[in-house]
């Protein structure tokens, strides 16, 4: 560990919180990480805290022979959430095997294809919103409506809920009740543990509050499923019917409100964030939007409602999103830990158990893999021969191994669609005087983003 660099000024018994942003702790470890190198560590509150993001420790830690997923800081803040969920469950946990096991098929390649419809339904909910604010002359709030349209595409695709969120001129109170657990979780981490009940008495409160909140929602939605007695064969159902392939167990009634919890929050968050950084660079970019749009033109041609087929073959678009998402990873760090004692990159020792958080936005600004211009947006990064030729696991918006994503093709089929019709029906057009400002609650949001649109002649 002594060979680790750390800040210079440490604090007695603070370590090196002192001068933290306490509101932005994942931009704060950027600053450190830019200062202290491919790895280094900061101390707080007595203990120490790895951060590696260089691309030859990273791909190190990707090695599942000797890594796993570490539950620790933000994630482990929120096991009271989300208990044995699939998100925040131990990798010995049980639970997580069989909900896997049991949800997987949902996200296969049928299940997407069978979800489109629905996300297209969804889509036509915001452009309807986002024509009557641009014929009344109005701004749009991108990040309030992307929230609004994920939640809304997960919670009809995976659970035949409609939130109404586009009714509603407020965040819808599932949304304030989830960004309030998620900010304290983020919280939790800036204080030192055993004095947390103290500390954040009120915020505790609150958050028992929130999450009562969400337990009710979740509660609700099960019961009104339970009592129309099984939807056409979508998460919930398998949540709540399907046995497991060969063990036969199913979900117990508990786990099944704990991902539930866990599909509907991790199901819209970090999709919203993303089509919001997307959309916020098509704005900025206008040369880059144009491109794009003349791609949905040419692949979509004049076919009123895009195709499942269809949207895959938005070639830059998705390009557009992966560029977007290797600037500002919604979920920006994942951890990993030792399943036995063993040598990191050959250079640092650790004990089974000990465990690093992965620096997500700065592994995919490494200099040495995405050059010098590596702060610049450039969707042509991810062309397939530049994909080609970077070493891999250098691009981790998902998370590796067994413990990432398993909605990543949901999320990058959504976000493509989406991303897809507004293009072709819309012109972008940003505040000249916007500054990208990244708002913090575990995952990450561009702050205050509002876009005036202008309206294309687009088909019927
Ligand atoms: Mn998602 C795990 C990022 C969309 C459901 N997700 C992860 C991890 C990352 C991640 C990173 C791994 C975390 C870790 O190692 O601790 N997820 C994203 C991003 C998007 C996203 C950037 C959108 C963009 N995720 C989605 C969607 C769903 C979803 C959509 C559901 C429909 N994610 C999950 C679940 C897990 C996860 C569930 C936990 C998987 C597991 O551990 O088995």
């Amino acid at each position: 560990l002594h060979r680790i660099p750390h800040p210079p000024h440490r604090v007695p018994l603070l370590g090196d919180v002192l001068g933290a942003d306490r509101h932005r702790p994942l931009q704060d470890s950027m600053r450190f990480a830019r200062a202290l190198g491919p790895i280094y560590r900061r101390r707080a509150f007595g203990k120490e805290f790895v951060f590696v993001w260089g691309a030859r420790l990273a791909a190190d830690l990707a090695d599942e022979s000797r890594f796993a997923k570490h539950v620790g800081l933000g994630v482990a803040n929120l096991r009271p959430v989300a208990g044995d969920g699939l998100f925040t469950a131990y990798n010995h946990e049980p639970n997580w095997q069989l909900a896997h096991d049991v949800l997987a098929p949902g996200f296969s390649r049928e299940a997407m294809a069978g979800y489109h419809g629905m996300m297209l339904a969804v889509a036509g909910r915001l452009t309807d919103h986002w024509d009557r604010r641009q014929a009344a002359g109005h701004t749009v709030d991108v990040p309030g409506d992307m929230t609004r349209l994920t939640l809304e595409t997960i919670a009809r695709t995976g659970f035949g809920h409609d939130f109404g969120s586009f009714e509603r001129d407020r965040p819808h109170p599932f949304v304030t009740a989830m960004v309030g657990t998620l900010t304290y979780a983020q919280r939790l981490n800036s204080v030192p543990g055993p004095l947390a009940p103290l500390l954040l008495r009120a915020a505790a409160r609150r958050n028992a509050a929130d999450m009562d909140h969400l337990n009710r929602t979740v509660d609700g939605l099960v019961a009104a499923r339970r009592r129309s007695g099984g939807g056409e064969g979508d998460l919930l159902d398998r949540m709540l019917a399907t046995a497991h392939p060969v063990t036969g167990e199913k979900l117990s009634a508990e786990n099944v409100r704990k991902q539930v919890i866990t599909f509907l929050v991790a199901g819209h968050e970090t999709t919203s964030g993303a089509l919001s950084f997307a959309l916020y660079y098509l704005a900025r970019h206008p040369e880059i939007a144009a491109r794009a749009r003349a791609e949905v033109d040419r692949v979509w041609g004049d076919t009123p409602l895009p195709g499942y087929e269809q949207v895959a073959k938005l070639r830059y678009v998705r390009r557009v999103l992966d560029e977007s998402l290797r600037l500002w990873p919604t979920a920006p760090a994942f951890a990993r830990e030792a399943r036995q004692d063993t040598v990191l990159a050959g250079d640092h020792p650790m004990l089974r158990g000990a465990w690093a958080l992965v620096l997500t936005p700065m592994l995919h600004r490494e200099p040495e893999v995405w050059g010098e211009d590596a702060e610049r947006f450039d969707p042509d990064r991810f062309t397939a021969a530049a994909v080609r030729a970077r070493p891999p696991h250098t691009f981790k918006p998902f998370g590796t191994g067994a413990r990432a994503c398993i909605g990543r093709q949901f999320a990058l089929h959504e976000a493509t669609l989406v991303l897809g019709l507004l293009l072709r029906r819309y012109e972008l057009r940003l505040d000249p005087g916007y500054r990208l400002t990244v708002a913090e609650r575990l995952t990450l949001m561009p702050e205050g983003l509002r876009l005036r649109l202008e309206r294309r002649p687009v088909p019927p």
